[in-house]
């Protein structure tokens, strides 16, 4: 067998390669996209065939590569049923199990809290918890849908419940250390160690935790594999093949400008005559905190950040057809919203151009 634990350092990401070297089978689990080369390079080392990519949950600190490796070896792309990632080839459900080698198996354990797609992958001795449980800590809960009482329940009676001696392998640590076990999470893990559900729901409450600096980009992006599917169909032309960047989102400003390309923005000015109409919706993509210290008045509360997760549970938004109106601060996080939005089949979203900023300017709030 190879077994090989890699490390992203800007965002303190793990990767890992299992492999099988007596018939060459592989599978990494969480790779991410600026690693790529290193994958590619591993595989050719020791000719390994890459049969599957699986994701622990939907990252929102970085891409992930899996669509980049399902397009260059034809790895199949697994991640949750419930992450909304419907380009995957695999939609993972809690139990499944994926088999390579020979005669290795991956068994999958439901793990939500993170986010409500998390899983855990159970290999042999070893268990790869993704950001469900970290080395004395946890995965946050306060975006994508998270839910701490979800996160409790999944580390107490899921992971907890693996014998003591079961190698904890996280999807990331912020502070060096590579692996951890079982007993020693459940005896010394100060989040949950002697703590109750309600003990632990208070931690998480108030970690105040600064947002991922690429939550905006890096959520939508890997809800299509890391790959941006546009741009994947229409450089279908050698010069992309050249550098090798087929579709592969490349920074946050190119993301940004590509949404700014693919929908309707409006001045504040049109904005406000828009919204005379009683019938007109209107949707701050900003964080809460920048929501309560002003707002443009009737607007819902939508953070960018959870739009994905948290859509489906907003009465005023099931109407597809319905006219949206979205704003951020500046333009941008609206930008990327109101794209995701017309991805989802929203016909009819604008976005404010210049965001609360430019509204205040005009309307002086
Ligand atoms: N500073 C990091 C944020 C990292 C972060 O929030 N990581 C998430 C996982 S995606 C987490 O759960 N962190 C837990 C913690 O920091 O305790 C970034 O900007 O990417
Ligand atoms: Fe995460």
């Amino acid at each position: 067998m190879l077994f090989k634990q890699l490390f992203d350092k800007e965002s303190c990401t793990y990767t890992y390669l299992i492999a099988d070297l007596s018939n060459r089978e592989a599978i990494l689990i969480d790779p991410v996209d600026t690693q790529l080369e290193v994958y590619l390079n591993l595989l050719k080392e020791y000719d390994l065939i890459l049969k599957y990519s699986l994701e622990t949950h939907v990252h929102a600190d970085h891409v992930t590569a899996s669509g980049l490796l399902r397009q260059k070896l034809g790895a199949k792309t697994a991640v949750s049923s419930l992450c909304g990632a419907s380009t995957a080839d695999i939609q993972i459900q809690d139990g499944d199990v994926f088999e390579f080698g020979n005669n290795e198996s991956i068994k999958v354990i439901a793990t939500p809290g993170h986010t409500p797609g998390s899983v855990s992958f159970l290999w042999r001795d070893r268990v790869f918890t993704g950001d469900a449980l970290l080395i004395g800590g946890c995965g946050r809960t306060d975006f994508q849908g998270g839910s701490s009482e979800a996160q409790y329940d999944s580390i107490t009676q899921r992971l907890f419940s693996l014998p003591d001696e079961t190698v904890v392998y996280p999807g990331h640590d912020y502070k060096g250390r590579w692996i951890s076990c079982i007993i020693q999470e459940r005896t010394e893990n100060p989040r949950l160690a002697g703590k109750t559900r309600e003990e632990f729901v208070d931690i998480m409450a108030n970690l105040n935790l600064p947002k991922p600096k690429l939550i905006d980009m890096a959520v939508p992006a890997n809800r299509y594999c890391g790959i941006d599917e546009e741009r994947a169909n229409q450089d279908a032309e050698p010069r992309a093949e050249e550098d090798g960047s087929i579709g592969k989102v490349s920074s946050m400003d190119d993301y940004i400008d590509q949404a700014i390309q693919n929908i309707t923005e409006i001045h504040p000015k049109k904005a406000k005559e828009i919204m005379s109409n009683d019938s007109v919706i209107i949707v701050d993509v900003r964080e809460e905190n920048e929501f309560n210290s002003g707002n443009i008045e009737n607007a819902i509360l939508l953070p960018r950040g959870v739009l994905e997760f948290k859509i489906h549970t907003i009465p005023e938004l099931s109407d597809k057809s319905a006219t949206i109106i979205v704003y951020c601060h500046s333009g941008k996080r609206s930008a990327l919203s109101a794209n995701t939005m017309q991805n989802m089949g929203y016909t009819n979203v604008l976005s404010i151009a210049g965001g609360f900023e430019a509204w205040k300017q005009l309307h002086k709030v």
